[in-house]
């Protein structure tokens, strides 16, 4: 896959500042590869596309969700879930990509799961640190993602858990999975 032809085409489906995002996504994912021993190709090309379907219609995220068989009790939950396990199809079908490890990454990089994997934390975490993310908090965890990924990943997860409870929000439950698997894991 040409990452020229990535670049261009996701370009195309988002607006400027969440383009900009996006790249800022993909160089803090190379970087966070680099330290950590992730594959440094792999992390730009889910960087990449894990937004890819951020401004699309919802009830165009519907459908992929109904067509592709995701599970569908993500609709029960924030409309803010949708575009990253449909991005992960979109990447297979639009784009052939067929490495497991990047599709979850884009798949989980809003939920998380449990037990990911070294690329899809690295993606989660980038998303939450890049350079143009502003709130309270960010700091801190920009500092621990500097020498300890697991703890830097259930800090965002942990601030994400406490940001919707204060709006009076759900949790989809892979979320809460996701923060006591890392809980233990950290302990
Ligand atoms: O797409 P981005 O804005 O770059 O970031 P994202 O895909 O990580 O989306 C984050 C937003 O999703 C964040 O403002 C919180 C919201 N959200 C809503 N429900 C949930 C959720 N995030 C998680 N992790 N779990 C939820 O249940
Ligand atoms: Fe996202
Ligand atoms: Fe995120
Ligand atoms: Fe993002």
């Amino acid at each position: 896959m040409e990452l020229d032809l990535l670049l261009q085409a996701t370009k195309e489906q988002l607006p400027q500042h969440r383009w900009e995002h996006t790249l800022r996504v993909a160089e803090t994912s190379i970087r966070l590869a680099r330290r950590f021993g992730a594959d440094e190709q792999k992390a730009e090309v889910a960087a990449i596309l894990h937004d890819y379907c951020k401004f699309w219609p919802d009830e165009q995220l519907v459908r992929w969700i109904m067509d592709r068989g995701l599970p569908e009790d993500l609709l029960q939950f924030n409309k803010e879930l949708w575009h990253a396990p449909v991005g992960a199809e979109v990447a297979e079908v639009r784009f052939g990509i067929q490495d497991e490890d990047i599709l979850n990454a884009i798949r989980y990089h809003t939920s998380g799961r449990p037990q990911m994997s070294l690329l899809e934390k690295i993606v989660f975490l980038a998303d939450y640190i890049e350079p143009g993310r502003r709130f309270p908090g960010v700091e801190e965890v920009r500092k621990t993602a500097e020498s300890d990924l697991d703890r830097a990943v259930l800090a965002a997860l942990d601030k994400t858990i406490v940001f919707l409870i204060e709006r009076g929000q759900k949790v989809y439950p892979l979320t809460l999975h996701a923060r006591n698997h890392m809980l233990e894991q950290t302990a």
